[in-house]
């Protein structure tokens, strides 16, 4: 059996959509006479506008502020200006006095982040919801280029909201996240597996998520200060300085490899089923009775796993016993698995870890750590099927 080659048709396309200057351009929405404007959110509820009598509004000033407030966003007008999210408002007022400063008006940002959230799932539904202003979204299934794709996407974000995002088309999480950053405001920015080197690896490591301050001074202090220079560093170096763990991710990242799959707000993180029985059973002396009644748990768990389209990487049992106390066990699996047989193998495998000498009176089965099916590569399954059953 040949491995498929890298970057044949089984490659993911997994989009991340980030809006440009959220919660700022949901106030410009509200005050369309600040466009253009270097204006930044952040401090109290006292510099809200005031209306004048001619009809006008009149805006607080950032040179007007007093306080130890912070930077939440700003305009990219702003921006230019050295004004970023986190920076103290005094400190942003030495590098733009005259920016407008408006509040923070977060009922009206997460109602817009439902409305452009809705508008995405109206053309692709597999969206993962990272926070108030980003999500994943998968886009494997479609056969629409991923140009026009993006194109689509956002129109319908702005149709619904009349504002822009940044899109990033990639393999994975991992490299779309960064490349929604790579062209905002209002970009859209499509790679391949190919193009990490000519695009990945000339930017600096913390451009990766989970690349930090910390890391990235530390990786500083080797030398280590752009992508490339990660992907070309010694594993054994990684490993020396960040731990086994840290290491070998620091490795992957490097060469833009990512598995993890999107995680659909609906997704279940387990599926269980429990059975309190009519008396309370012992483990010897009711061995039939309790172990039909515990194969008819872990077939009906294997069910729920397969109408709902998922494999779990780990079976647990829960066990209740006559004087109400409950102990769980749970193992994990070489292979994710929706097998009732394979079920009922684990599950049996943690019931003989738990003490047996009193009567139950519940037992419960719990399949976690759920994947979806179709993720389960084709060559794991290819290789199942060749072992004998
Ligand atoms: N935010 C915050 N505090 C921060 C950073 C951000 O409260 N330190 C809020 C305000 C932002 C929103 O979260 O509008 C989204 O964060 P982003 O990092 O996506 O920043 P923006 O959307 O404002 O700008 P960009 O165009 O760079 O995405
Ligand atoms: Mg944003």
């Amino acid at each position: 059996m040949t491995a498929p080659p890298p970057g044949n048709t089984s490659e993911r396309r997994i989009a991340h959509l980030d809006m440009d200057a959220f919660f700022a351009s949901v106030e410009l929405l509200h005050y369309p006479e600040l466009r253009g404007q270097a204006v930044v959110v952040g401090g109290r509820s006292v510099d809200q506008p005031v209306m004048e009598p001619d009809g006008s509004r009149r805006f607080a000033r950032l040179r007007d502020y007093v306080g130890r407030g912070v930077v939440t966003t700003s305009t990219y007008e702003a921006r230019a200006l050295g004004v970023f999210s986190a920076m103290g408002l005094m400190k942003s007022a030495r590098l733009a006095p005259d920016a407008i400063l408006l509040p923070a008006n977060f009922d009206a940002y997460r109602d817009y982040s439902r409305r452009f959230k809705t508008a995405v799932a109206g053309i692709a539904p597999l969206i993962e919801d990272r926070g108030i202003d980003e999500i994943f979204i998968d886009l494997s299934d479609f056969d629409e280029d991923s140009q026009s794709l993006a194109r689509r996407i956002k129109q319908a974000v702005f149709d619904a909201t009349g504002l822009t995002c940044s899109i990033g088309i990639t393999p994975n999480k991992l490299l779309a996240k960064i490349c929604s950053d790579l062209d905002k405001p209002d970009g859209i920015t499509v790679l391949g597996m190919a193009d990490i080197p000519d695009r990945i690896w000339p930017l600096p490591a913390r451009k990766i998520n989970g690349i930090g301050p910390k890391a990235s001074e530390r990786l500083g202090k080797l030398g280590i200060h752009s992508v490339g220079e990660l992907a070309a560093a010694p594993g054994e170096l990684l490993v020396r300085h960040f731990g086994r763990t840290m290491g070998s991710w620091l490795q992957q990242v490097a060469h833009g490899i990512d598995e993890r799959p999107i995680k659909t707000s609906r997704e279940p993180k387990s599926i269980s089923r429990e059975s309190t029985f009519q008396r309370d059973l012992h483990a010897k002396l009711d061995r039939d009775e309790l172990s039909e009644i515990f194969t008819g748990i872990c077939l009906r768990v294997a069910d729920d796993l397969a109408r709902k389209g998922y494999v779990a990487r780990t079976i647990g049992i829960k066990l209740r016993y006559a004087d109400f106390q409950a102990v769980t066990r749970d193992i994990t699996l070489s292979t994710p698995t929706a097998d009732g047989r394979l079920i009922r193998k684990a599950a049996g495998e943690c019931l003989k870890r738990v003490p047996l000498d009193q009567r139950m009176r519940l037992l419960g089965v719990r399949a976690g750590t759920l994947l979806p099916a179709a993720e389960l590569a084709a060559p794991t399954a290819a290789v199942q099927a060749e072992l004998p059953l």
